[in-house]
C-alpha cells in the first residue's frame, strides 16, 4: 500500500493508526476440530428424524384421488454418497466475510442423481438472476432518469462466491430487467480482493456517490467512494473509483476484517451527511457513524449509534425512516414529525437479517429502539427464511421504500455447479411501518408484478373440516401468485381450553396436529403429495388465555432429493381482532415468498423437488386441524415470466 493513498488522513491512517492484527487466512480453531464428529452426529439425527416424519406424514394427510398425468417425471432416483474431498469448501470465510456456501445441512452427503429437467426447472421465470454464475447481495439500488438500477455481488467466474464484481442491470418497473456491463471490477489494490457491498446516495445537486466496501490486496476492509463518469448517461454504465481510495480505514479497535457495507448516507440539520458502518466489538455487533461533507473525508463520530451484545459482526446495516400516520415511503435524509427509524443488520453468525423500530436522536448520534426486547438482532427478522444481506432505497419515482434481499441456494454447492448459477433476488418488497400493530414493518411485493398475473381462478369459501386435503384444479402451478384468506369456525376457537405454548415452526412443522392447527396451502406438491411444501398458520393458546399465531413454511417434504436442505421456517405472526388469516404466496420454481397478514410477517424458502415439477406441481388447500373447521376463499393467478435479457448492444 503507497503511503501516498493516506498521508493526508488523519486519525484513520493505516500506518500511523493502532496496527492491525491481521487474522489467520485459514486454519481450524480449536473449537474447529470438533466440527466433523458434531456434525456426524447431527447428521445421522436429522436422517432418523426425517425418517420419522416421512412416515408419520404418510398417515397424516388423506390422499386426494389421483389423476393421471401424462408429464409426470419418470425418475427412480438413487443415492450416491459423496466422497468427503466433494464436500462443499468454505467460501468468504477467509477473506473476512461470512460464509458463502451453504453447509447447514440436515441431509445426509449424498448427491442426488438430478436429470437436466430437474435442474433447468429450478431456474426462475420472474425473479431477478444474472444469465449464469454467482450472484449475492444487492448493491446501490436506486431510481435515475425513469431507470431503475440494480447491482449485485457477482463472480463472472463461475457458481460459487469468488473474484466479487459489481454486476448490473436495468429495469423501468423492477420486473423486466436489461443487464449492463459490470459497474466495477476488482482492478485497484483498495478493492483487489473484491468490489463489496455498498450503498447509493443521490445528493440534492443530482450527483449519486456510491460508497462500497473494498477488500484490499491485503484483506483490510476499507470504504471506497466510486461515481458516475457520466451523469446525464440513464444508464449509469461507467464508474468512476476516486483516485484517493480508500476514504475509510478500520478505525483503531476494530479488526481489519470487521468493517464493511456502508449505508445510504442522510443529512441532518447541520447540514453534514452521516453514513453508518457494520462492526463488532468482540461478539458486540456495533453501528459505527461517520459524518462527511464531501464524501472524501469523514470523521468518526463518538462512541456508536447502537450496539446490541452477543449479536456479533453486523453485516450490511440499513437505517431508514418510516412514517407513522402516511401511507408513502421517505427519503433516506427525511426529517420531521410523525416517523420512526428502523434499523436493521445482518448478523453473520447466524446469516439472517434482524430489525428494529426506534427513535433516532441527530444531536447524540444514537438509536433506541422502541422495544429493548426485540432489538436489534433478537428480535424481529425481516423474512424467517433464506433471505440475507437486504438493503432498502428511497424510490423517488413512486415515493415508496423498497427493499431487496439475497435469496441463496440451500443445495449442494456441486449441483449449483451443475446448474450453472447461484442465487436469485427477492421480488422488491415495499416497506411501510405497520400503524394497526405500531410495532413492526409490512412487507409487501411491488404492484408491478401483478402486471404478470394471467387467468386468475377464484375458490370462494371452501370448507376444509379438520384433517382435510383439497386439491385445486388450476393445472400447473410452477408460476403462481395466491392470495388467500382463512376463517377459523369461532365457535371451536372460543371452546379451545387446551394450552399449548410450545409451538415452533421450527421444531414442529405441518406435521404437529394441534386443536386449531395447521392449516393453509400446499404448493409444490405433486399430485400423490410425495413431495409438498406446506405454507400454513398455527394458533396456540398461552397459559394466560391469549392466542398467538405462528406462520410457517415446511420444507421438511419438499423434495427426494437427501442433497438438500429441508427445515422448517417462520415466525409469529399478529393477527389483530376482527381480522381473518391471510397469506399471499409468490411460487416461481425453486422459490416460495410467503406473507402473512399483508406482510407482518414473510418467509422465503428454496424448493428443490424432485416431481412436483413441470406440469406436475400442483397446489392444494389443507386443514390439519383437530379441532376447528376453516373456511377459505382464494385466488390464484398463473404468473407470466418476465424479460430478462442483455440490453441490446446498439443501444447503449
Ligand atoms: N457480502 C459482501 C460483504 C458483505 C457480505 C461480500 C454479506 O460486503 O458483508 O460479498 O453477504
Amino acid at each position: 500500500m503507497g503511503s501516498n493513498y493516506f498521508s493526508h488522513k488523519t486519525p484513520n491512517d493505516l500506518e500511523n493508526g493502532t496496527p492491525y492484527t491481521p487474522l489467520p487466512d485459514s486454519g481450524a480453531s480449536p473449537a474447529d476440530h470438533c466440527r466433523p464428529i458434531k456434525a456426524l452426529a447431527g447428521i445421522f439425527l436429522s436422517v432418523l428424524f426425517l425418517s420419522l416424519l416421512i412416515v408419520l406424514v404418510l398417515n397424516q394427510y388423506p390422499q386426494p384421488s389421483p389423476e393421471v398425468n401424462a408429464n409426470k417425471p419418470k425418475i427412480s432416483p438413487s443415492i450416491q454418497m459423496l466422497p468427503e474431498k466433494l464436500l462443499p469448501q468454505s467460501r468468504g470465510v477467509a477473506q473476512g466475510v461470512s460464509e458463502k456456501t451453504f453447509r447447514d445441512f440436515s441431509g445426509e452427503h449424498a448427491v442426488y442423481p438430478w436429470s437436466n429437467d430437474m435442474l433447468a426447472w429450478q431456474r426462475t421465470a420472474f425473479h431477478f438472476q444474472p444469465e449464469k454464475n454467482w450472484m449475492n447481495d444487492p448493491n446501490g439500488p436506486l431510481f435515475y432518469k425513469g431507470w431503475y438500477h440494480i447491482f449485485y455481488q457477482y463472480n463472472p467466474e463461475s457458481p460459487v462466491w469468488g473474484n466479487i464484481t459489481w454486476g448490473h442491470a436495468v429495469s423501468k418497473d423492477m420486473i423486466h430487467w436489461l443487464h449492463l456491463p459490470f459497474a466495477m471490477v476488482p482492478d485497484k489494490w483498495f478493492d483487489a480482493n473484491g468490489v463489496w457491498t455498498g450503498s447509493a446516495t443521490i445528493l440534492p445537486d443530482g450527483r449519486i456517490v456510491m460508497l462500497y466496501t473494498g477488500a484490499t490486496n491485503n484483506n483490510v476492509q476499507v470504504q471506497n467512494l466510486a461515481y458516475p463518469a457520466n451523469l446525464s448517461d440513464p444508464l449509469l454504465l461507467d464508474w468512476v473509483k476516486y483516485a484517493d481510495n480508500p476514504v475509510l480505514v478500520p478505525p483503531p479497535g476494530i479488526l481489519p476484517k470487521d468493517f464493511r457495507d456502508p449505508t445510504t448516507a442522510w443529512i441532518t440539520r447541520d447540514g453534514k451527511w452521516r453514513v453508518a458502518i457494520g462492526s463488532k466489538i468482540n461478539t458486540t455487533g456495533i453501528t459505527l457513524l461517520y459524518e462527511t461533507t464531501d464524501f472524501t473525508s469523514f470523521e468518526l463520530l463518538d462512541g456508536v449509534m447502537h450496539a446490541v451484545p452477543g449479536t456479533g459482526m453486523w453485516e450490511c446495516v440499513d437505517f431508514f425512516p418510516v412514517s407513522t400516520s402516511e401511507e408513502n415511503g421517505l427519503d433516506t435524509s427525511f426529517d420531521g414529525p410523525g416517523i420512526k427509524h428502523v434499523l436493521k443488520a445482518s448478523l453473520d453468525d447466524e446469516k439472517k437479517d434482524y430489525y428494529a423500530i426506534g427513535t433516532y436522536d441527530p444531536i447524540n448520534n444514537t438509536w433506541t429502539p422502541d422495544n429493548p426486547e426485540l432489538d436489534v438482532g433478537i428480535g424481529l427478522r425481516v423474512d424467517y427464511g433464506v433471505y440475507y444481506a437486504s438493503k432498502t432505497f428511497y424510490d423517488q419515482n413512486k415515493h415508496r421504500r423498497i427493499s431487496w434481499g439475497w435469496i441463496g441456494e440451500t443445495d449442494y454447492e456441486s449441483d449449483d455447479v451443475l446448474k450453472g448459477w447461484a442465487s436469485v433476488q427477492n421480488i422488491p418488497r415495499t416497506v411501510v411501518f405497520d400503524k394497526k400493530t405500531g410495532s413492526n414493518i409490512l412487507q409487501w411485493p411491488v404492484e408491478e408484478v401483478e402486471k404478470l398475473r394471467l387467468n386468475g381462478t377464484e375458490f370462494p369459501g371452501v370448507e376444509l373440516g379438520p384433517g382435510s386435503v383439497v386439491p385445486l384444479n388450476i393445472g400447473s402451478a410452477t408460476q403462481v401468485d395466491i392470495v388467500a384468506t382463512f376463517e377459523v369456525d369461532k365457535a371451536a376457537l372460543e371452546a379451545m381450553t387446551e394450552i399449548d405454548v410450545g409451538y415452533e415452526c421450527s421444531t414442529s412443522g405441518a406435521v404437529a396436529r394441534g386443536t386449531l392447527g395447521p392449516f393453509g396451502l400446499l404448493v409444490l406438491s405433486d399430485e400423490s403429495l410425495s413431495e409438498l411444501t406446506p405454507v400454513y398458520f398455527y394458533i396456540s393458546k398461552d397459559i394466560d388465555g391469549s392466542y398467538k399465531t405462528f406462520f410457517c413454511s415446511d420444507e421438511t417434504r419438499s423434495s427426494k432429493a437427501p442433497s438438500v436442505n429441508k427445515r422448517v421456517y417462520g415466525g409469529m405472526v399478529p393477527v389483530l381482532e376482527g381480522e381473518k388469516f391471510s397469506m399471499r404466496l409468490l411460487v416461481d420454481h425453486s422459490i416460495v415468498e410467503s406473507f402473512a397478514q399483508g406482510g407482518r410477517t414473510v418467509i422465503t424458502s428454496r424448493i428443490y423437488p424432485t416431481r412436483a415439477i413441470d406440469g406436475s406441481a400442483r397446489v392444494f388447500l389443507f386443514n390439519n386441524a383437530t379441532g376447528t373447521s376453516v373456511t377459505a376463499s382464494l385466488t390464484i393467478w398463473q404468473m407470466d415470466s418476465a424479460h430478462i435479457h442483455q440490453f441490446p448492444s446498439d443501444q447503449m
